[in-house]
């Protein structure tokens, strides 16, 4: 049920503890308190959520509205019923979101066809590997050819994926064969990307589609668009181009801003521009220019999925998640922030102009009224990442009093599943086996993937944290992206050992064998699909069943509010996850209209289980996901005939028990030591 709280009109402006979880974000709540300027927290308490619309119950799809159905029983003027509104207003986000990951995934095949052909400035083929390995996939000849060769023939498959009309996007054959031959037989196979989004809005036209289970039909297929297609694509070519990320070591939190250099922080989407500002940071001549104005130099961070793109490949820092982009401004340390697609607040440059910070639009998509445009164009990255630069340095000069917050934790992103993949078997037997034998085995007792936003209506941060926490003392294993990936940074669970002391004795164990963070930071929100395809390899190595459904695995987004979460959550329950979202529930009415209008809500649950073996669920309480979650994960379990989950059986080994046989021994001669340490290993 939605969350009274978050609807009723609050009284009293939240404190900044009771806004936030951390500590850089509460200072800087208090003095935009100080300084009297609001920011999303702000206008969130001033501004309660219309509690018709947040719970689907308003049509305004055509002019005879819009039509608000609070009543039971009764209908738009058309005759739509609550049912049919909230299956509308659904598929419509999904598509919505679908649009967003994919455009991006497009763009990035563009880019991947002008780097094939010499005409993309400074950009080369950084992963030449993984270009022939996902090449192959699909058919195309790499042997003997050159990696441009072979990269003009994926980028022209890639480019015709979104506009195709008839067949199957390509990347749905990486999907485990089960389920390809479910969604064939259900018949939601996407077959082009635009396709799939373009019915989605043709369906929802006033006068159309009004079954709303037909509705949720397209719904998956329009989203399995995006996360078999569209978000795919734009993972693959990434890495394609700018390399696939590998552990390094990061920082996140606004205390990465930096008091003597020139600060800029890229934010929004797209790794093009971020990759190419990164380099020209480091040019002499941008380094000279810097200096000449009295820095040293310029230092760049990154705000929400730009920020992952360029921490997971370069270990550039974070300034922080989704909620933090207005923060960074009220820093007063920001010379320049590069906007480019999604995720970019309006409010931005109002907040700017009190403020010496220019804020600079880059995408041909996405202009903002009172911000500097400076078009991208992949063809002059370079020249123009230069001239970007160069705009914030000459506003160096500038800068007044700043309020950098002294916080800021390490981390160590890069968890791609080829990198998860060898880091568990080794070069020459890279294998998901040591996986899926630690949860055959109880050690893990599942995995939960912790992903999305923060949403101002919910404390910041704290649901992230909660889940996480709780799963991780469980034995669950954590994999993260986006925002949420942010946030398990700042409280320092992205760290080697650094979090080993919160996590369950069987998932310490694991961690501390294989040398990894108990949550494993997989990259920006279209890299979801990465999670995708560690779910497929999983299955594949065999144990866990013969379908991602089987595998004890959750999905969560606790603090979500973007609508490409939709799409996410909706091609996850496709894929076979139970997901569970944070907040309200979009498409449950209540008041005098519960009897129809929790009829979409129960497909989502019921109707998808059935068909998908997912589930979505909404769900305002996080002890609830959490009680929900570990539930789900030991019934699947047991379906598997896996032992029941016994804490009690793990622990001893690891660096625990190498401590303890230490401490057990102190004073002790070498060789009563010595014995006490192999009785250890012969014992496990
Ligand atoms: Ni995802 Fe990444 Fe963050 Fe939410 Fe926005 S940045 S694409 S939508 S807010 S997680």
């Amino acid at each position: 049920m939605a969350d009274e709280e978050t609807r009723t009109p609050r009284r009293k402006r939240r404190t900044p503890e009771e806004a936030s979880i951390d500590p850089a974000v509460r200072e800087m709540l208090a003095c935009a308190d100080l300084m009297g300027l609001g920011t999303a927290f702000s206008r969130a308490d001033a501004l309660a959520p219309c509690n018709i619309g947040a719970v689907g119950m308003c049509c305004s799809l055509c002019a005879m509205g819009p039509c608000r159905l609070t009543k039971e029983g009764i209908t738009g003027v058309c005759g739509a019923t609550i049912d049919t509104i909230q299956a509308r207003n659904f598929i419509r986000s999904v598509a919505a979101g679908s649009a967003a990951h994919s455009d991006h995934g497009r763009d990035l095949a563009f880019t991947l066809k002008a780097v094939a052909n010499g005409e993309a400035e400074g950009y080369s083929i950084r992963d030449v590997a993984k270009l022939r390995t996902v090449a192959a996939e699909y058919g195309i000849a790499v042997k003997g050819r050159t990696p441009e060769e072979i990269a003009n023939d994926l980028a022209d498959l890639y480019i015709a994926q979104f506009g195709q009309q008839r067949g199957t996007v390509a990347p749905v054959v990486r999907a485990p064969k089960k389920r390809q031959n479910l969604w064939n037989e259900l018949g939601v196979v996407p077959r082009g990307v635009d396709r799939e989004v373009v019915e989605a809005l043709h369906r929802t036209h006033m006068g159309d589609d009004q079954d709303h289970v037909h509705l949720l039909h397209h719904a998956v297929r329009t989203a399995l668009a995006d996360g078999w297609g569209g978000s795919m694509i734009a993972t693959d070519v990434s890495d394609i181009l700018f390399g696939t990320p590998a552990p390094v070591l990061g920082e996140a939190n606004l205390g990465v801003l930096k008091d003597d250099m020139v600060n800029v922080v890229v934010h929004g989407h797209e790794p093009t521009l971020s990759q190419m500002l990164v380099a020209a940071s480091q040019d002499p001549e941008i380094v000279a220019y810097a200096k000449a104005a009295g820095a040293g130099g310029v230092s760049l961070s990154g705000i929400c999925c730009t920020a992952n793109e360029i921490l997971m490949r370069q270990g550039i820092p974070a300034a922080g998640n989704f909620l933090q982009q207005e923060l960074a401004i009220l820093t007063g340390a920001v010379e320049a922030m590069v906007v480019d697609v999604q995720c970019i607040m309006q409010a931005l440059v109002v907040l700017a102009e009190g403020f010496h910070t220019k804020i600079i639009t880059t995408s041909p998509k996405v202009k903002l009224k009172g911000a500097t445009h400076i078009e991208f164009d992949e063809h002059r990255a370079l020249t123009i990442a230069k001239d970007i630069l160069k705009a914030a340095i000459d506003n160096y000069p500038n800068r007044g009093e700043t309020r950098i917050p002294a916080y800021k934790n390490s981390l160590i992103p890069g968890f791609s599943h080829e990198y998860i993949n060898y880091m568990l078997g080794g070069s020459y037997r890279a294998s998901f086996r040591p996986l899926n034998d630690a949860i055959m085995a109880g050690r893990i007792r599942g995995v939960a993937a912790i992903v999305g936003c923060t949403n101002p209506r919910i404390q910041h941060d704290s649901s992230h944290a909660a889940i996480t926490e709780a799963l991780l003392k469980q034995d669950v294993l954590v994999v993260e992206t986006g925002c949420s990936a942010i946030a398990s940074a700042k409280l320092g669970f992205l760290l080697g050992d650094a979090g080993l002391d919160r996590v369950g004795p069987g998932l310490r164990e694991v961690c501390e064998t294989v040398g990894i963070p108990p949550v494993l930071h997989m990259g920006s929100c279209v890299d979801n699909t990465r999670i995708l395809t560690v779910l497929t390899q999983m299955v594949a190595e065999g144990g866990l069943g013969d379908d991602i459904d089987q595998v004890p695995a959750v999905g969560l987004a606790p603090e979500w509010m973007s609508e490409k979460a939709l799409s996410i959550a909706t091609y996850c329950v496709a894929s076979g996850a139970y997901v569970m979202m944070g907040g309200h529930n979009p498409v449950e009415g209540r008041g005098d209209t519960v009897p129809d209008s929790v009829l979409v809500s129960d497909y989502m649950r019921g109707g998808w289980e059935e068909a998908y073996g997912g589930k979505l669920e909404f769900l305002d309480d996080p002890q609830e996901m959490i009680r929900r979650a570990l539930a789900h994960i030991d019934a699947k379990r047991e379906a598997l005939g896996l032992p029941k989950y016994d804490p009690t059986l793990f622990g001893r080994s690891g660096d625990a028990r190498l401590g303890e046989i230490e401490e057990e021994t102190r004073g002790a001669s070498l060789e009563e030591r010595q014995a006490a340490l192999y009785g250890q290993v012969a014992a496990r």
